[in-house]
Parts: C-alpha cells; structure tokens; sequence
C-alpha cells in the first residue's frame, strides 16, 4: 500500500488518506488502493461501516493536479478517468468521513460520498475546480446542491470559494462538528455504533435516506413502509424487539 494506512478494530476498518508531500491528493493509485481494501470487505458481515480519514492537518486537497494536467479529453474518455470513485459511492457498507482540514474539491467529493461527515473545527470544504478551469467532476455539482441546496452550491462551485466547518454545518453538509483531537475518535464511536446494529436494517435505512434525495415525497414514503414491511422478515428484528421487552441488550446476526 503505497498510498493508504488500513486498521481494523473488530467491525470497523478504518482507510487513512496518506500522500503527504501533496496534502493526500486523490491519484488513480490511491483510487485502486482504495477500492482493493474495500472492495473485498464490502458485503463481510464481519465489516459493519468503513471510516475514510486523512492526517490531523489535511482530508484531501483534492484530485491530484499534476497527474491530470497533460491530459487530453481524449485521454479522460478513453480511461473513464476516476468512473471507479462512484464504485466507492455505491459500496454497501456505511462510511463515515473523519475530516481535519481541507477537504477540497475530490476531497470533498470524497466525504460527501460518505453517510455521515464528522469535522474537525479546522476543516475547510470547498470546490474549488473553476480555478483551474475546469468544474467539480466526481459527483461535486449533483451531491453539493442536493446537500446544500441550489443557492450555496453555486456559490461554492462558481466562486470557488471554502467554507468553515460552522458554516459547513449550518449548510447540512455536515453531521457534526468536534474540536480537532476529536474528529477520530468520534468518528470510531459512530462507526461502532451503526456495526453494533442489525446489518439488513442498517442497509435498509441507508437506502430509504438517500431515496429521499432522488424520488418525490409519495414514492419514497411508500418505498420506505414496504423496506419496513420486509424487514418484518428479519431474524435481527425478532430480536431486537424481543431484547427490548426482556430489558437485555440485543444480539443482532445479520439473518
Ligand atoms: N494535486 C496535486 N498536488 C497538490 C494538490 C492537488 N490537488 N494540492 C496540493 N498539492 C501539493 C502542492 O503542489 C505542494 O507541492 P510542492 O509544491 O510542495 O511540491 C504541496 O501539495 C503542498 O501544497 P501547498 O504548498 O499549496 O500548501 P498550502 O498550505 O500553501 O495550500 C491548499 C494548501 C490546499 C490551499 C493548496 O495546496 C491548494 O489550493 N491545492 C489545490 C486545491 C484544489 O484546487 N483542489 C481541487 C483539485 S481538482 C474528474 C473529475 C473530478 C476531478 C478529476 C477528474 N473526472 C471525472 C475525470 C477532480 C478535480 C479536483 O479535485
């Protein structure tokens, strides 16, 4: 692993972003480095929720500029150049985003992929591709705006311009914000929360969420009651409610 420090403590694996001579610029190696850890533990129902983090100074500071700045478009065609970030996006296993400072552009894109973004004071969020001429390109204008609404979106994409982690979380981009030492370890103690819980209802819930960004009210309230109904099939949901009556804490296996 030349770009990326892996660490497992039971059902949390936790991916440490590590390009530090370029503020853990996102490369297509550390793209394919990703992806080999992950790919394999996603679907382990051992591995409940995935923490992607950076050092205590930077997330990522976004796709890495010297690698693509030859290219042609021909080039980007031809290699579907970063198409392998929306496999992360679509990995069933929750991910957490444990942000200390920038997050920018890629980087951003990065955490917005994740469930939940747990910030640093220091972190900075921004999409600031127009200064290079070009525009966010791994899903930055479609999650930003549905995330942060119309009006800061294009703020953010067409100025280019960061926000703080206070205004990141007035925006909704953000789930908490936590004085810098703590991004980890709160980050670990929601990840190990979500592992703690029943995998088909962790999934179930993650689905209904996110349907809420791409369906209309009626549709995404009926699909949430039959996602409901079906989990009625679960062992985990016998359980659960069973622990609750008898007081006990529940033992949930994932059937
Ligand atoms: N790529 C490559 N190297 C980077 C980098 C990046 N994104 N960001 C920083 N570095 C390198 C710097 O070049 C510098 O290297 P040396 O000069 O020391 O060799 C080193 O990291 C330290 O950076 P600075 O000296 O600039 O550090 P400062 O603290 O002064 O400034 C900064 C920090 C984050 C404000 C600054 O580094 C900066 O503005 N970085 C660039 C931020 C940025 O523009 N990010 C967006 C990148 S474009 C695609 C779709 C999307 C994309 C790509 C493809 N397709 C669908 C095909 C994504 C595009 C982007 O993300």
């Amino acid at each position: 692993m030349n770009t990326l420090k892996v660490e497992r403590h039971g059902p949390v694996v936790t991916v440490r972003l590590h390009r530090p001579h370029v503020l853990n610029a996102l490369s297509g190696e550390l793209l394919a480095e990703l992806l080999d850890v992950l790919r394999p533990l996603d679907g382990d129902p051992e591995a409940g929720c995935f923490v992607v983090t950076g050092s205590a100074k930077v997330f990522a500071a976004g796709a890495d500029i010297k690698e693509m700045s030859g290219r042609t478009a021909a080039d980007m065609a031809a290699e579907d150049y970063f198409s392998g970030w929306e496999e992360f996006a679509g990995l069933r296993t929750p991910k957490i985003a444990a942000v200390n400072g920038y997050a920018l552009g890629g980087g951003c894109e990065l955490a917005m992929m994740c469930d939940l973004i747990v910030a640093g004071e220091s972190a900075v969020f921004g999409q600031p591709e127009i200064r290079l001429g070009v525009i966010p390109g791994i899903g930055g204008t479609q999650r930003l705006t549905r995330l942060v609404g119309r009006a800061k979106a294009m703020d953010l994409v067409l100025t280019g311009r960061t926000m703080d982690a206070p205004e990141a979380e007035r925006a909704g981009l953000v789930s908490r914000v936590v004085p810098d030492d703590q991004v980890l370890p709160e980050a670990l103690e929601a990840a190990r929360a979500i592992a703690s819980h029943g995998r088909a209802s962790v999934a179930a819930a993650r689905e209904c969420v996110d349907r809420a960004l791409e369906t209309g009210l009626r549709d995404g309230i009926l699909f949430e009651r039959r996602v409901f109904h079906g989990l009625f099939a679960t062992e985990d949901q016998k359980e659960g409610m069973a622990a609750f009556l008898e007081k006990r804490v529940p033992r949930f296996t994932g059937r």
